[in-house]
């Protein structure tokens, strides 16, 4: 994949953040999330790319757009074949009521690459570079909380673990307590909260509990490109949704690794913020027909991480400025 298309992946980002940041506390989730799909399905558009969306808004009867199967990208002559993954509003409630840590991601490798993770829930683990290699999902929450503590070189007390604030997650939360270790816990968006264990200066050493799935597979393409550990266990709580990961082909009986969920090296993540959160700033407003957004692009292959600061003149923009 031609690495110029990984900065591409940013103006995609951008534009569903964009799309949906005018939706910001306005009591609309759905109103949100379908302009964000507009946005970055009409930018997709512009790529070079025989991609296929593997993870998106949904099966095709259920989404107009990004849809499981959809194929997208202008796919001239030597376009690669590629898995797209989008999340085009990952935190719509927090659009909605004006809450943090809503982002515009999408990730992209070589066909075959990503996983097609079924739309359910996913216990998940992630940690940051350091902690790489120490933690098991099946492991005790002790024993995991013990080794990411001595990776990081601190007391298990200055251990900071970050959880959507769930009743599911009684049982975890009660075990960090015991231990002494710091929660923070969130009420969405746990892409963006997944990958700031990758940062130091985020304060965050650990994320646990049971988010979406396909939002898993977004969080290992990201957590790949910054060197970091994400693991994950598909949750079905159906009958129905057993079938539904037998007739996909998806394995419930595992803990799938970083290469169950992104093979190999070669894969892309972009994700622009919507609102503040953990990760990124969200999109602002600075009058006169401007908005800024601050975005984030990375490859696997080189570990290149780029932080993007962006100025838009909405007044060249129409699609925008409603
Ligand atoms: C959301 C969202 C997460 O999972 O909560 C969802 O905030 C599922 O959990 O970021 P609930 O059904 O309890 O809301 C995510 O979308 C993604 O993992």
């Amino acid at each position: 994949m031609d690495r110029n298309l990984a900065l591409n992946l940013t103006r995609v980002t951008e534009a569903a953040a964009l799309a949906s940041a005018k939706y910001m506390g306005r009591g609309d989730k759905n109103a949100a999330d379908q302009a964000a799909t507009d946005g970055m399905r009409r930018m997709f558009d512009t790529l070079n790319i025989e991609g296929v969306v593997v993870i998106g808004e949904g099966e095709m009867d259920e989404a107009p757009m990004l849809y499981i199967g959809e194929h997208i990208g202008k796919g001239n002559e030597n376009a690669p074949k590629v898995d797209i993954a989008v999340d085009p509003l990952e935190g719509t409630n927090s659009v909605a009521k004006g809450l943090p840590n809503a982002i515009a991601v999408v990730a992209i490798a070589p066909k075959g690459h990503l996983l097609n993770a079924p739309d359910m829930y996913m216990d998940k683990i992630a940690v940051g570079p350091k902690a790489k290699g120490v933690v098991r999902l099946d492991a005790p929450v002790k024993e995991n909380l013990t080794n990411v503590a001595k990776a990081l070189n601190k007391n298990i007390t200055d251990l900071t673990v970050t959880m959507l604030d769930r009743d599911r997650h009684a049982g975890i939360i009660r075990e960090c307590r015991d231990l002494g270790v710091r929660i923070k816990l969130f009420q969405d968006g746990d892409v963006g909260t997944a990958i700031a264990t990758c940062f130091d200066e985020k304060g965050i050493d650990i994320l646990l509990g049971i988010g979406g799935a396909p939002e898993g597979v977004i969080a290992a393409a990201a957590l790949k490109c910054l060197g970091g550990e994400f693991q994950g266990k598909l949750v079905p709580y159906t009958d129905e949704e057993k079938e539904r990961c037998i007739k996909m082909g998806a394995c419930i009986d595992r803990v799938l690794l970083m290469d169950d969920l992104v093979k190999g090296n070669e894969v892309f993540f972009a994700a622009t913020g919507i609102s503040d959160g953990d990760l990124l700033k969200g999109v602002t407003y600075t009058g006169n027909y401007m908005a800024k957004t601050h975005s984030v692009v990375m490859r696997a292959e080189t570990g290149t991480i780029r932080f993007i600061e962006a100025i838009h003149r909405l007044d060249k923009k129409p699609e925008y400025a409603k």
